[in-house]
């Protein structure tokens, strides 16, 4: 009964290798989500695998990022996903019906099974006490086909609340609080179990909040326990069937321990343009601010923006603001309309946006040029916004409002106000009619393509020698957004890889793929935590189109480097970090007897041809990722094996 909760449910799902940390694990998956940014593709990739219907227990397809519908390209991929989700045996979310973390903690997540899902904030599900973990989209077809998830056992740390947040302090500080201590590769490696008598205090949106944003440590997941708050928050959702109790053992072992009381905490915002550069809202009060973005999958709960109509109500928003609100889900939204909340906000002067990733992912929103934005979402980078020198902090629904009331960053204890206290309802609003059954006749169903909808591009098994220029040299903490930007112009492509391919690295260099293509291939040299952020597999496909063979880095983020070797890049890493400083951007290089140095050894050899100097990368490839490359990527390796 020792174990940590971490463990109890990956050995319930153990299907082989080790549990032990660095150890090679595959668990079983029981549910997949995706959305429609990262789904097209992962569906292309399911129907590549021929297998007719998906084997999970439950498969969700959901569409929320690609909403504006600018041109018929979205509009198609909505409809290749809904019929695509009629055959195969997956549940389809409609248009509207909400944000994918939002909805499926609210109507499917489930204590005690795993969740793979082709988004990185997937851990949002950990707040229900599931091993929620985000994956590229291949990973999650070949879940949906049945087969297990490959992963590096994480170490497992235990965040131990204790105390009871104060007036006007929400679980977005409890986050934000572990951002400033951490950073953002903090959690590379590693799992957030969280524990301790504070838990109780929490209630399962609350603990969404801080689930999610795990993601922004570069954590596999975050993982809360399932107890009689997780029972109330199912019961409200009429799924008391699905609760189970479950805890860490009282003798559990972890390998690191933190400590967070509660009580200590104040109202945190993270400045421009990282997650972790986090400080008291005081010492940055007064700055002023043009726009406020509340919604996202952080922070468009009920009781979030329950909170803030009451903050706003009989008030109105300040004259050099533009506030936007996003509720989570269809059910939120239907229940704040239904109660007369959204009046509230209307008449305070909030422009409501539909319930969808909207202003996050630069759909639409973008902020004045160096203009503050406040926003209660989970990513800062810079760009992101639609905006090149955009000024975007993140922080609490609190802090949000008093910004958009005072028109300058605003501490919420100075408003003078009494705090909003918003209990949870005893039942949610519950209408699933968004929420689509796949076809009892799957032969009877076509699949819709739309012309955007491009085959999936391939490649041969990898080269034996490799050799190009240095075509982008980067620094650290590299995000798959300046990999491959999303936003208004560039995410309606997803399907398209050759289209999408284009706009590589653009935000570094407007001429990348022009290049890559011209010279026929070659590399990228990064810094540290080499594609932090999302979990977009395009930022591995459209490299790969480019003819990318290799990445050389200090270090990289987990769900990217996954994606590197699905398609086929070889992300190699600096023996000596002095190397990187060596190497410059043009540098021709040559890497020889690839695949027998790959099998036979943990270091390769490179040959600077323009320096006329040699250098060593490890490859810390374990035998199933290097049978992987060897095929040419994931797809290549399963149809192999099969
Ligand atoms: C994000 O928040 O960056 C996204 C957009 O949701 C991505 C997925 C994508 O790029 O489609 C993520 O978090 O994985
Ligand atoms: Fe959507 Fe933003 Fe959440 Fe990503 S982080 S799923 S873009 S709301």
């Amino acid at each position: 009964m020792g174990n940590n909760l971490v463990q109890k449910i990956f050995e319930s799902h153990l299907v082989s290798g080790s549990l032990e940390p660095g150890g090679q694990a595959a668990i079983a998956i029981d549910q997949t989500l995706t959305q429609d940014a990262t789904g097209t593709m992962a569906y292309l990739q399911f129907e590549a695998l021929g297998i007719p219907r998906v084997k999970t227990k439950l498969s969700v397809s959901y569409v929320d990022h690609n909403m504006l519908q600018t041109g018929f390209e979205n509009a198609d991929d909505h409809r290749f996903l809904q019929t695509f989700a009629a055959k195969y045996g997956i549940l389809f979310s409609r248009p509207g019906n909400g944000i994918c973390h939002q909805v499926h903690l609210e109507r499917f997540a489930k204590p005690g099974e795993t969740l793979l899902g082709s988004d990185s904030h997937t851990p949002n599900a950990g707040a229900m006490g599931m091993i929620a973990i985000g994956a590229g989209g291949l990973d999650v077809a070949i879940a949906m086909g049945g087969g297990p998830y490959h992963l590096k056992m994480p170490e497992i740390v235990l965040v131990r609340l204790k105390g009871r947040l104060r007036s006007w302090v929400s679980s977005k500080d409890v986050i934000l609080e572990l951002l400033r201590r951490l950073t953002v590769k903090g959690g590379v490696g590693k799992i957030f179990e969280f524990g301790g008598p504070g838990v109780k205090t929490l209630s399962i949106p609350e603990r969404a909040t801080i689930a999610n944003l795990g993601a922004e440590l570069g954590a596999t997941t975050t993982l809360f326990p399932s107890d009689e708050r997780t029972l109330e928050f199912l019961k409200a959702q009429e799924r008391e069937k699905d609760w189970a109790p479950l805890e860490a053992g009282p003798d559990a072992r972890y390998n690191q321990a933190i400590e967070i009381d509660l009580r200590k905490l104040e109202p945190l915002i993270a400045h421009p343009s990282s997650p972790d550069r986090v400080v008291p809202v005081r010492e940055v009060a007064g700055r002023e601010v043009r726009q406020v973005c509340i919604g996202s999958c952080n922070n468009s709960s009920y009781m979030d923006l329950m909170s803030v109509a009451k903050i706003l109500k009989g008030q109105k928003i300040h004259p050099d603001v533009s506030l936007t609100i996003t509720p989570g889900s269809k059910q939120v939204f239907e229940m704040i309309a239904r109660n007369g909340a959204m009046a509230d906000l209307i008449s305070a002067g909030a422009r409501i946006l539909e319930s969808a990733c909207g202003p996050c992912i630069g759909m639409g929103q973008a902020p004045p040029s160096g203009a503050v934005s406040i926003r209660t979402m989970n990513r800062n980078f810079q760009g992101r916004s639609g905006t090149p020198d955009d000024q975007v902090y993140l922080a609490s629904p609190y802090v949000a409002s008093a910004c958009a009331l005072e028109g300058v960053i605003t501490d919420p204890r100075t408003l003078g106000m009494k705090p909003p206290r918003i209990p949870m309802p005893k039942r949610f609003f519950i209408d699933d009619s968004l929420i689509l059954a796949p076809s009892p006749d799957p032969e009877d169903v076509a699949i819709e393509r739309g012309p955007n909808i491009k085959p999936l591009p391939t490649r041969g098994p990898l080269e034996d020698v490799m050799e190009g220029s240095v075509l982008l040299k980067v620094g650290d903490h590299i995000t798959t957004d300046h990999i491959l930007p999303a936003g208004a112009r560039v995410l309606p492509l997803r399907s398209n890889i050759p289209a999408i391919s284009k706009h590589l690295f653009e935000r570094l260099d407007p001429d990348f793929f022009k290049k890559a293509k011209e010279s026929g291939g070659g590399f990228v040299v990064g810094g540290e935590n080499y594609g932090q952020g999302s979990s977009r597999e395009h930022a591995a496909l459209a490299p790969m189109f480019a003819g990318i063979r290799a990445v050389i880095a200090k270090s990289y983020a987990r769900i990217h480097r996954s994606n590197l070797i699905n398609f086929g890049i070889l992300p190699l890493t600096f023996q000596d970090e002095k190397e990187f400083d060596g190497i410059q951007q043009e540098d021709r290089l040559r890497i020889e007897r690839v695949r027998s140095r790959l099998e036979t050894n943990g270091r390769l050899t490179i040959w600077n041809v323009t320096q006329r100097r040699a250098f060593e990368v490890s490859h810390g490839l374990n035998p199933r990722e290097m049978e992987i490359l060897l095929a040419g990527g994931l797809l290549n390796y399963t149809r192999k094996s099969a």
